[in-house]
């Protein structure tokens, strides 16, 4: 590993990374295959993240890899206005075949960001094309994450996302977060406490008045800001209020899509569906760039009105349904089925659930969250330096070959989906390790 300051890293500005501190001290992958990567220097990973929450069948998939390289030899880019090409279509109609009922339409992006402006921008355009134009207000949460576009920033609640960009998009409101560690700290799965904080969506129609508002954006389980399960019956709840005030509820399911709690989506797992659905990552097992916005059929069909040859939503991206990432994203969904791996996170529910809970009694450790194949630890964070202790057991766990996240001080866990019990067991085992060393 280089040590020394090296001037061919200098043009990269890295995303979200302390670039002067990363080029100090690169930490360079070069290679992937299954559930590891390996080192510029040839050291052995073990992937506790699953990339960056997204390589769900693990790294590599030769049918994945070949359905990549064939569709580049055979046709590199068809333009998606006005004009289409096969596997966008069937990659839509395999994606309804996961998705819940009803929400059997589908509007392809290149990232989880643009899914969510893409979401947001079809619930203003579906209120004013069926007349009700006055519901412009987006409601999101604190501490949530839809991306990093303005309107993403706008509905998402963290702050450091959000302070440097100014006014943003005008109109938004935020529901509490459900972080509640002094009634939920240590739960197995979903917190008891804390459904009563979806009432602050009737708090938000008091104060706004329904007729002004669009949509509520949730995540269901909040990923970015450091796994946070939703309170038992809160997600019902919440969309109860919805349903009642005519406001659209859409979930990003960005992380949680693609098989992390153990059905399709967490819509499923949880029992509750939403209006729209975002989702990226795992859509292509993280190979190409892609999102997408999954739409009941009623709001779809809404916009179908006017003569033919008018656009419905003016609205898409040059890459929209490209074809590498819709031949990636079919091999990717026949590797999920062959391999049964959408489902495969609730048989490990408790395997992950029993190895977090043992962290309990280490140094430092506030809060265990945990469902399906995503946990996150919390650690006490050291007096004026957020973030630091976790992003030094990040660190030590990379030293002993685990790849980890960190966000704030809870260090979060998403392994790929055919992770075996004992590699949970050697990342837990790991950060373990790590959590006694650190100060
Ligand atoms: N919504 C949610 C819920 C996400 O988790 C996005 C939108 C944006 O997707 P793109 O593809 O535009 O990145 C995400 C992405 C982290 C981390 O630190 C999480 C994400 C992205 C980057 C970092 O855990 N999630
Ligand atoms: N900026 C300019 C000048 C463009 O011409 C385009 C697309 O044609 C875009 C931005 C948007 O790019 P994309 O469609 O890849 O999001």
């Amino acid at each position: 590993m280089t040590t020394h300051h090296d001037p061919r890293l200098d043009a990269y500005w890295m995303p979200f990374t302390a670039n002067r501190q990363f080029k100090q001290a690169p930490r360079l992958v070069v290679r992937a295959e299954g559930m590891h990567y390996w080192t510029d220097d040839g050291r052995q990973i073990l992937d506790g993240v699953a990339g960056l929450w997204c390589v769900n069948a693990g790294h590599g998939r030769p049918r994945i890899v070949q359905a990549i390289q064939q569709q580049a030899a055979e046709m590199d880019f068809a333009p998606p206005f006005q004009m289409g090409h096969p596997k966008a279509f069937a990659l839509a109609e395999a994606l309804t075949q996961l998705a819940p009922p009803g929400l059997n339409r589908v509007f392809f992006t290149n990232s989880g960001s643009e899914a969510v402006e893409t979401a947001l921008k079809m619930a203003l355009a579906y209120h004013r094309v069926r007349g009700e134009g006055t519901r412009t207000r987006l409601i999101g949460r604190e501490r949530g994450y839809h991306g990093v576009n303005f309107g993403g920033i706008s509905v998402g609640g963290i702050v450091t996302n959000r302070k440097q960009f100014g006014a943003m998009v005008a109109g938004v409101d935020h529901l509490r977060h459900t972080h509640d560690p002094a009634r939920n700290a240590f739960s197995a799965g979903q917190p008891e406490h804390g459904a009563e904080l979806a009432d602050d969506l009737e708090r938000l129609v008091a104060l706004h008045d329904a007729s002004t508002i669009a949509a509520v954006i949730v995540e269901p389980i909040a990923g970015s800001t450091g796994v946070l399960v939703p309170p038992k019956g809160y997600l019902q709840r919440l969309r109860d209020i919805c349903t009642q005030h005519g406001i659209l509820l859409i979930f990003d399911e960005v992380i949680t899509g693609f098989g992390r709690t153990g059905q399709p989506f967490a819509a499923q797992t949880f029992g509750v569906t939403p209006d729209m659905i975002t989702a990226a990552k795992g859509i292509t097992n993280g190979c190409v760039p892609m999102g997408a916005v999954f739409v009941q059929q009623a709001i779809h069909d809404t916009f179908m009105q006017g003569p033919d040859n008018a656009i419905e939503f003016f609205h898409g991206y040059t890459y929209s349904g490209h074809p590498l990432a819709c031949a990636a994203g079919l091999a990717t969904l026949e590797t999920y089925a062959d391999d049964q791996l959408l489902t495969r996170a609730g048989t490990l529910h408790d395997t992950l659930a029993q190895a977090l809970h043992g962290l309990r009694e280490l140094p430092h450790v506030q809060d265990i969250r945990h469902y399906g194949l995503v946990g996150g630890i919390e650690l006490a964070s050291r007096p004026g330096a957020v973030g630091q202790r976790a992003f030094d057991v990040f660190l030590d766990c990379y030293a002993q070959g685990v790849m980890v996240r960190t966000t704030g001080d809870t260090i979060a866990l998403s392994p790929p989906l055919i992770i075996s019990p004992e590699q949970i067991g050697q990342i837990v085992d790991t950060v373990a390790t790590a959590i006694r060393r650190v100060a």
